[in-house]
Formats: structure tokens, sequence, C-alpha cells
């Protein structure tokens, strides 16, 4: 080889050297199961210390799976595989069900087993003829499988394993996401691509995103999916795709999903040559008897239906002028001897009804408490409207001591920016879960109705709407897969702070650096509030575009129905601003219980966050700060779209420190954020300054467009 030639390859052996050095490629595919290679050498090495086999006793399927999942986990964290052992040597990792443990070990974790119900974990460092080992145990395979991620979770944040001592048990008993996904993979609302289910290639096509979807699952203790959109389309329960929904079932059951089914409520006559589909007709109910045989002939663990009905022109027990008791009833008795629940929801509203669309469920519901059978759950939105940005939690919740309620949460952003707005949902959740109804006291919190420990009811449920797809990275943008990641942790314990979430998850996704991960966690946590100010602030609410619901619009009225406008809730006018709900307006007030009716109905005592929920006031109103309303709203946009440019270059500032595609991706979503931020403040302050006639405060910079150019912006392809 000449010295030219060697030099020529030197240089491109140099130059692919670095290029996979500074160019790994994050594609966001992983999600928080990365198992990157650790390193810090000192955890590094305590670990290989203390992890030298492991022992994994069972046979069944579960077992295999964890099997696999440690495989994997150590092979990336440790750069080299664990060796399985079928005996017991020092150092051992021992993963068994409690009835499979060793003598030995039974002794020493039997006390601590026994508390466990079927879900629960304990891992545990113990000893065994003098050697020490760990020991990941359960009553069942799916308490096993969440003690092994939960494991695995500990070497990827870097914990001391030294001396471990963890019983863990979900406080709620079903743990779901929501698809809200059609047939033709459209997926009402999402933003992250079609929807995961390929029907047409179902049943004998398994996609393998369906394990890493269970895997994903599991790892933060979600329990159950339900496969299709509440806008149900009856075909879902023909054979034909009974034997698709049977496949993804037999694929999610080893790692303790169930799946679940939103029903239309008309199925009888879409697809069951009735006339009619009454609850309290007899072929109609055998009809659906019938119903439940056959799914259960193919799927035995199916967990049940979901059912929105009489809402948004979904048929419903209505239409036979019965009551939606009459019509869950119905179908919790056909799923009764299999064990099945209903989840019937409360989003409804009438067309019928000029009441405030934020008293409707409560009015229906409170008077049907105590009249649903023990296998209905009623599943409520967090707030009375419809997943705003920032809504008081809804006023049902407390209301029915003899009704389990189910929290349904939204992890899709439909009107949070989409996928496209960084927003961490984790501090919207806790908001809503530790807000106090006083229902029964002080203490009485949203998150105590939804374990069921107030009222002791035996089952309990919280939801979220996905937000998922198939995008590369699920979720659109890789922040929005911490919102899964915080909606699973907190489902399962919702006593875990937000910041640990958030800490924890910029750990097992992004960096393990402490500056990085104290500015991200600086972004995620002040994210929420931050968007509520650009979007929504001082508890004004559904003021977005016409039915895409994408970017400001407060301008919208004149439509078929005076609630799908934004003039009906935001109410400006030349003297003030806001939904009266007090005596005076529509006393939406006096649903909640009393200490928190008074706190609402007084504009002394409404905290600034719902002031414009319950109060419509002077444009000259003095605010707690001493502004007056007008300069506070102004003040509030202002700063929201602020902080999205202080996060920009916050983000800006960790170029190199993580990985560059994800930071790439991150500073081009925060970009069009930052567009959008702006866009939401000047469209919003211009168009009230209509009402209010008074001046953008002086430090203010004066929007560069007007409200004709805003107003004039139309996105006829927006996704919806
Ligand atoms: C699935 C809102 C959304 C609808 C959604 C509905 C619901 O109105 O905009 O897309 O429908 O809520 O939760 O049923």
């Amino acid at each position: 080889m000449t010295a030219r030639k060697l030099f020529k390859f030197s240089l491109i052996f140099i130059l692919i050297s670095v290029l996979n050095q500074s160019t790994h490629a994050d594609d966001g595919y992983r999600l928080w199961l990365k198992y990157d290679k650790i390193i810090d050498t000192e955890v590094f090495n305590s670990y290989k210390k203390l992890i030298k086999a492991q022992l994994i006793i069972g046979n069944s399927a579960t077992s295999h799976i964890i099997k696999k999942e440690l495989a994997l986990a150590f092979k990336g964290l440790f750069g080299e595989a664990i060796p399985e052992s079928n005996e017991l040597n020092e150092n051992t990792l021992i993963v068994a069900r409690q009835s499979d443990l060793p003598p030995g070990i039974v002794d020493q974790t039997n006390h601590q087993v026994m508390d466990l119900n079927a879900e629960s974990f304990l891992i545990k460092t113990a000893s065994i003829h003098n050697k020490p080992v760990i020991i990941i145990t359960a009553k069942t395979d799916s308490g096993l499988l969440y003690g092994t991620f939960t494991f695995i979770r500990l070497l990827q944040t870097y914990q001391d394993i030294s001396h471990l001592n963890i019983v863990s048990s979900p406080k709620i008993k079903l743990r779901l996401l929501n698809h809200w996904d059609n047939l033709d993979r459209t997926v009402e609302r999402g933003y992250a691509g079609f929807s995961l289910w390929d029907w047409h290639k179902l049943p004998d096509y398994i996609h393998p995103y369906y394990i890493d979807y269970a895997r994903a699952n599991a790892s933060i203790g979600i329990n159950g999916t339900v496969l299709n959109n509440v806008n149900a389309n009856a075909l879902i329960l023909t054979s034909l795709y009974l034997t698709k929904v049977a496949a993804l079932a037999e694929v999610f059951r080893p790692y303790g999903i169930k799946v679940y089914l939103s029903i239309r409520f008309s199925a009888p006559i879409d697809i069951g040559g009735l006339k009619v589909s009454d609850p309290l007709n007899k072929d109609v109910q055998n009809w659906w008897k019938e119903k439940a045989k056959e799914i259960y002939d193919s799927i035995p663990d199916f967990g049940g239906f979901l059912v929105k009905a009489n809402s948004e022109g979904q048929p419903g027990p209505g239409d036979y002028g019965r009551t939606h008791a009459d019509g869950a009833n119905m179908l919790a008795d056909a799923l009764k001897p299999y064990h099945g629940v209903v989840m019937w929801r409360a989003f409804v509203y009438d067309h019928n009804i000029k009441e405030d669309r934020a008293k409707q469920a409560f009015n229906e519901f409170k008077p049907l408490d105590g009249k649903f059978r023990d296998n209905v759950l009623v599943q409520v939105k967090n707030g009375p409207i419809d997943f705003q940005p920032r809504e008081p939690f809804h006023p049902l919740f407390g209301a029915t001591p003899h009704t389990p309620l189910m929290m349904e949460f939204q992890i899709t952003q439909e009107y949070l920016g989409f996928s496209t707005h960084l927003v961490y949902l984790g501090t919207l959740f806790k908001e809503v879960l530790e807000s106090d109804t006083y229902a029964q006291g002080q203490g009485s919190t949203v998150a105590k109705i939804i374990d069921g420990s107030l009222y002791g009811q035996k089952i309990s449920g919280i939801a979220g709407i996905a937000n998922t797809g198939t995008d590369r990275n699920w979720t659109g943008h890789i922040f929005a897969q911490a919102n899964w990641y915080a909606f699973g942790r907190l489902a399962w314990d919702h006593s875990l702070s937000t910041q640990e979430i958030a800490e924890e998850w910029i750990q097992l996704s992004l960096s393990h650096d402490k500056e990085v991960i104290e500015s991200i966690k600086k972004i995620m946590m002040s994210s929420r509030e931050t968007t509520v100010n650009y979007m929504t602030p001082l508890g004004l609410h559904h003021i977005m575009g016409w039915s895409h619901h994408y970017g400001p619009a407060p301008w919208i009225k004149d439509k078929q129905r005076d609630d799908w406008t934004s003039v009906y809730y935001h109410r400006a006018d030349k003297q003030g601003i806001g939904f009266d709900r007090t005596e005076t307006g529509s006393n939406a007030v006096s649903q909640y219980a009393k200490p928190v009716r008074e706190k609402f109905a007084s504009f002394n005592s409404c905290p600034d966050e719902y002031l414009l929920w319950f109060h419509h006031l002077d444009w000259n109103y003095k605010m707690r700060s001493d502004k007056i309303l007008w300069d506070e709203l102004c003040y509030r946009y202002y700063a929201g779209a602020r902080n999205v440019t202080r996060v920009k270059e916050l983000w800006n500032s960790l170029q190199g420190k993580i990985d560059d595609a994800i930071f790439t991706h991150v500073k081009q979503m925060l970009a069009i954020q930052e567009k959008e931020a702006f866009w939401w403040r000047n469209a919003c302050v211009l168009y009230f300054q209509t009402f209010s006639g008074l001046l953008i405060p002086a430090d203010l910079k004066e929007p560069d467009k007007t409200l004709e150019y805003y107003q004039s912006l139309s996105f006829p392809f927006a996704p919806k």
C-alpha cells in the first residue's frame, strides 16, 4: 500500500470512528426502556459485584418474558450477559413467585409477602446459606413482572441496591389506556401518526411494536387497554374483528394487560339485526348476553366495555327514555358471569338542555348514585368541561358514595398544543388528584375517591386517553413520552411526587448528568403553567380553533350549539370577562361540597387560577397582585410566551450534553411552540382588547400583526 493510500484509509477510519461516537442517533423508539450501558464506573462496579447470576423460577409465558427482559437489560446496562443459573450461588438475583421460593428464602420474606395483593411485589436483599442474594417475589406472575421492571429501573437510575426492601402495591385496581383509535387506523385527537393496531393484517401478523407497547405499559404498571375509540364503530363486535381483538389480547396477556372494547350502544341494531337497542327489551338484553359469551369464548380474560352514550350524538338508553343506569346495568348483567366490568362515561351533555354544560354530568349522574350494578364504574373526566389546560376538579368527585368513579385523564394533548408543545402533564394529573373535595370533610381528595378508599369501594380505576401512534418515537414529541410515563406511575401510586417522576423519566430517557437533569426538570415542571398562561390564563377555557381545536380562536360564535363556541365560555363584553357560575349566574358552583363551593363562589377567595371560570369580572377589577384584571391578563399571556423563549434558550444550552437526534428534535419542536405561544398571546390579547378598550401595558411589546390577520388564518387539514 502506498503512503498516499495508507493516509487515505487512516483518514476514513478516523472519520468513521468519530461519526460512531458523536452521532448516536436516538430515535426515541426505546422509550424509557433504553438500557444503555452504565457510564458511572463506581455504580457499574457495585452492580457487577452484587449481581453475578440470575435464577428465574417458573415456566409460564410471563417467566419467559421476565427472563428475556432481564437478559436484555443486563446486556445493555453491563455490556455483557449475566449468566443464568440453576442453583443458588452468591449474589444471585432470584425471581420467583412466592409459592416457588426456596425454603430458606420463604422464611425471610413470608410475613411481607402475606400482605401482598395479586399485583404487588417485594424486592429484597437477603441471604441464603450465608450467601447474599437479591430476591424479587410476588404472589402472581404480574406482580413478578412489575417487580422485575422496578428492579431494572433501579439499575437504570443508578440507585444503591445493596440494601433493598421494597414492597409495592398499586393503589388503584384498573389502570387503563383508552385509545381513541378508529378501525380505519385514524386516531381521534391523535398527533403521533396512525393507530398502532393494524386491523387489516390482524390476526395473522403480529407487529413487533405490539410487544414493545406491552413492555412499556407493564413497566409502569398499566394493566388494561381499551383498543378502540369511544365514538365506536359497532363492527368491532363482529366475529371478524373479535378474532383480531383476541390476537392482541393473546400478545398482551403475559404482560398482565387485559383488553377492553368501546361499544356502540346501538350495536344490536347496527350488526345484530334488531329493531331497537332499548336496554329494557328482552331481545336486546339477550343479544348482549350472547355477545358477551362469544367474546369470552375467545378472550377468557376480556376486561369489559367502555361506553359513551347519549353524548355528542352517540346513541344511548336516553333514546328510549331510559337512564344511564338502565343502559349500564344491562351490559353489566351480560358481563357479570365472566367478571367483566362496564366503564360508563359521564361525559354527557344534551342537545336539548339549555343548561351550563359544566353542570350536566352532575345533574344526570348524581340522582343515579346507588342505582348501578356492582361491576359498573362511572368514568369521569378530570374537569367538568373537557380536558382544558386548566379546569377545577369535576364536581361528581365525592358526590357519589355508592358509585365507584373512575378518573379519565387525557394524555394526548388535544387542548395543550397537540404533540408539538412540550407540556409535562404530571403536574396537571397531580393537581387534580390532590384537589380536596371536602365530600367527607377535609382530606377527601380526588385521589381517595378514585382509589376507592374514601367510601370503601371495591373496584377502582383510572384511564388515560393514549397519545400513542405509529410515529417512530410513539408519541410525536419525545417529551410526550413523559406524559404516558407519568400517567402510569401515578396510576400505580398517586402519592409519588411529580418531581420524582420527572427526574426518573429524565434519567431513563435523556441523561444522568446532574446539571442536565436539573435543567430539564426545570423545563418540565414549569411547562404546564407556562402553557396555561399563553393559552387560557385566570380560568379562561374553550377558546381554541373550531373543531380541530388547533390554535387560538376566542372569536368563535354562531355555531349549531352555543356550548361549542368560544364566546359562550369567555363571555367578554364591554364591562368585563368570565363565566358567572355563582348564584347570580349558572350556579354550577352549588354542585361542590360546602367549603369548596364557598371558596369558589366568592371572588375574594376564589383562586386566581379559576377566577374567570366562576366569575364575570370588570376589566378594572383589582386583582391580588394589585393590577387591574385587564393588565393581569396581558401580563399572564406575555409571561407564558416569554417563558417558552426561555425554555428554548435553556434547551439550546444542552447541546452536546444529550443525544444529538433528540436534541435537534426537541429544538425544532420548541421553535414551533414558541411561534404558537406568541400567536396565542397576540390573538387573544388583541381580541379581548376589542372589549376592554384598554391599552396593553406600556412595558409589553405591542403585537406585530392585527387581529384581522389572526382571524383570517385557517387550517383545513389540521389533525382532529
Ligand atoms: C372522542 C371532546 C373531543 C372529542 C371526544 C369527546 C369525548 O369533545 O373533542 O374528540 O370524542 O371529547 O371525550 O367523547
